[in-house]
């Protein structure tokens, strides 16, 4: 029988020689709670993030427009389930984790908490929103643990396709009347820093990120992805002719990135903290769909229960 130290050091031994962790095999516990909260929330974030577009599909302006756009919630919402299941398979119940995000112990991301007021701003969460969360779920594709790692190679597919849809509301809207490319620019202005704070806290505030990265849960760290998300989006929002609103945004020649500006931290644990413009109503909305599916829940159970009844 090996002691714990034994089982931990097997167990760092295997992540280092990138071998994916599977359900069933030996894993610290903190490891487990790690990924639980981790997936969690970001099955929860996949579930909310719903709402700012679903606001927008009745609004959409044309046919195409609209299909696009439910196409890309549904996918949202498969997102989640995956991601839900990827955590089940942790050894919890999914009405737990759903509990848990209707309760408000469990967080998701805090973009989410932003309102879409224009057209433009459904281009604006697709270029930005997406571009940000393919930025971290790249390196997630290489997660140590198995079952996150591969739902993390269809997920990304799907947000190329998102980020792509956003990128061409916008280049649209910046091709068109004064009035357009203004609608586009003001949605800039409102998401840019939002979509930097996706990434969470600095690294030197980050109290997950140090172990995360020796499990090989995160790849790389939140400074460094946000660092990329600045490098790749800036000359893309060139491209579309409109301005970053950070004063300090600059190109440095010898380290090959941008420097960029200070985020209002306090805006974000703000938002984190449940006071952000949104949060409320967003809380709402999932308590309303839950209560408005327990019929569904209710008929599942009887028709399981009389299944098992035949079966006996
Ligand atoms: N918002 O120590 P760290 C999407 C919390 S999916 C709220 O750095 P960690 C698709 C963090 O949970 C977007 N809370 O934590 C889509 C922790 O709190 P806790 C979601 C945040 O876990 C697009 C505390 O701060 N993506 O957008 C945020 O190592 C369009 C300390 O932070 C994922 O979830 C935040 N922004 O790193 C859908 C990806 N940042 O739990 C619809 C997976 C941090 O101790 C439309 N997650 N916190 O109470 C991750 O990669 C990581 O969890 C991080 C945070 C990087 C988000």
């Amino acid at each position: 029988m090996k002691n714990i130290a034994e089982l931990e050091a097997q167990f760092q031994a295997k992540v280092d020689a990138e071998i994916k962790i599977e359900p069933k095999e030996w894993m610290p516990e903190k490891y487990r709670k790690t990924l639980i909260r981790q997936i969690s929330q970001h099955a929860h974030s996949e579930v909310v993030g719903m709402l700012p577009e679903g606001n927008w599909i009745s609004r959409a302006p044309s046919l195409r427009r609209k299909v696009a756009l439910l196409a890309k919630i549904q996918d949202e919402a498969g997102h989640g389930l995956y991601l839900y299941s990827a955590a089940e398979t942790l050894g919890i119940e999914r009405d737990e984790l759903v509990q848990q995000l209707l309760d408000g112990t469990a967080k998701y991301s805090s973009i989410f908490n932003y309102p879409s007021l224009t057209w433009a701003d459904i281009g604006a969460i697709g270029w930005l929103v997406d571009g940000a969360a393919i930025m971290n779920q790249v390196m997630l594709t290489r997660t140590s643990y198995g079952p996150y790692a591969r739902a993390m190679v269809r997920i990304c597919k799907e947000e190329s396709f998102h980020q792509r849809q956003g990128y061409e509301i916008l280049l649209t809207l910046c091709r068109g009347s004064e009035e357009q490319k203004a609608m586009a620019q003001d949605a800039l202005n409102r998401w840019w820093w939002p979509s930097l704070m996706m990434f969470g806290p600095r690294d030197a505030d980050s109290p997950h990120t140090a172990q995360s990265m020796k499990w090989k849960i995160k790849r790389k760290t939140n400074d460094e992805l946000r660092q990329q998300f600045v490098d790749v989006t800036v000359p893309q929002a060139d491209f579309l002719g409109i301005t970053v609103p950070d004063p300090d945004l600059k190109w440095n020649e010898e380290t090959n990135h941008y420097e960029f500006g200070e985020i209002n931290w306090d805006e974000f644990w703000n938002v984190v903290k449940g006071n952000g413009p949104c949060n409320r109503q967003r809380l709402e909305a999932r308590q309303a769909a839950y209560d408005k599916g327990a019929w569904v829940r209710e008929a599942a159970t009887a028709f399981a229960e009389k299944r098992a009844a035949v079966a006996v």
